[in-house]
């Protein structure tokens, strides 16, 4: 314990136990996921002073510009996982294809890493929230190189999941299937300390995320539950409240903690949706299910999805369990399923 508190490497090899079958090379996975968060979260706390703000004048396999951050960080995490020798496979937004990792000390690594490294970073440039969102599966293949066959799992394979959150503080959050715990940052001491054990989604919640700029091209389904959000009824707290702030990490963060829905469902320029399935989605939705809330497309459990491409998108309805089972009751009663 540092001063009082239980430190991220402590927690987790504390909780190596629950792994009988584990040697520690998950303990050093996320180790190694922790210190590229703290080594991406000093530049973004000094970004404006640097020349780290702005676009690269690149853009990537999803035709989105690159920013210079979104570079710093995919290339951090990279190097971190490459470093740590626990991780064979990388399959990161930035890069069109998987990154194999064929470090001297990744030879017998059996972990693939999906990673978005900067989720929302069009927001770094407005200095709001931005986030980090990792998962993590074993790889299913025994000899030889590992593939893109060991990368397109079901989300409900993943070993562990988590996101980091750039914000007012800094903090990880993850899960190994043994419930969610929330780390802060603690600056003074460069450790992530245990701030929020065994964190629980209410099942009901009064707040909904959506970007309702799309709304002429939502379907049916989301236009009925977005008005059910919008009615005035005291027995159940309505209307709710409207939060979305363009970053995925910071909405399902707020709504994990005060309850909450999240919605990107199709639109008419994203017709399956906007965001990943590998490196969003599925470790969202693992994280959210652990602390007792919903994720789905609308139709179908986000997490028994068998994907078939590495950048492939789905729709996402994420949250409160109540809130969503309502979305998905408006979806299937107005909104044929695609
Ligand atoms: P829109 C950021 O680009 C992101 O992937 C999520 O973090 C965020 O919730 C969403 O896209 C914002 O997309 O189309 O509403 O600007």
């Amino acid at each position: 314990m540092v001063c009082g508190v239980k430190t991220l490497g402590q927690f987790i090899i504390e909780k190596q136990a629950d792994f009988p079958y584990a040697k520690g090379e998950l303990s050093r996975l996320l180790r190694d996921i922790g210190i590229a968060a703290k080594i991406v979260n000093r530049e973004i706390n000094k970004a404006g002073l640097v020349d780290i703000l702005g676009d690269m004048g690149t853009t990537n396999i999803q035709g989105e510009e690159q920013k210079k951050l979104d570079v710093y960080a995919d290339k951090q995490f990279i190097a971190a996982l490459t470093s740590g020798g626990e991780c064979c496979i990388v399959a990161t937004e930035e890069e069109d294809e998987i990154i194999h990792i064929d470090s001297p000390v990744s030879q017998n690594a059996r972990y693939i890493v999906c990673i978005d490294p900067l989720d929302g970073s069009s927001n770094t440039d407005v200095n709001v929230a931005v986030g980090t969102i990792f998962s993590i599966y074993r790889r299913k293949s025994l000899e030889g190189r590992a593939s893109l066959t060991d990368v397109l799992q079901k989300g409900t394979e993943q070993v562990a999941a988590g996101y980091v959150i750039y914000g007012s503080s800094t903090m990880l959050v993850y899960t190994t299937g043994k419930g969610v715990n929330g780390f802060t940052l603690d600056p003074s001491i460069g450790e992530f300390c245990l701030s929020h054990p065994q964190m629980k989604i209410p099942e009901n919640g009064y707040m909904y995320s959506v970007n309702e700029g799309n709304y002429v091209h939502f379907p049916d389904g989301v236009k009925k539950y977005i008005k059910y959000c919008q009615v005035e009824d005291e027995a159940t707290k309505r209307p709710y409240t409207s939060r979305y702030i363009g970053s995925m990490v910071g909405d399902i963060h707020r709504n994990l903690i005060k309850g909450g829905i999240y919605i990107y469902p199709t639109t008419s320029r994203s017709p399956n949706g906007k965001l990943r399935l590998l490196y969003e989605c599925n470790p969202m939705a693992f994280i959210i299910e652990q602390a007792g809330g919903k994720a789905s497309t609308g139709f179908e459990r986000i997490l028994d999805i068998n994907p078939t491409e590495l950048h492939q998108r789905v729709p996402v309805f994420i949250g409160s369990k109540n809130m969503v089972e309502k979305a998905e009751e408006m979806m299937l009663l107005y909104t044929e399923k695609s």
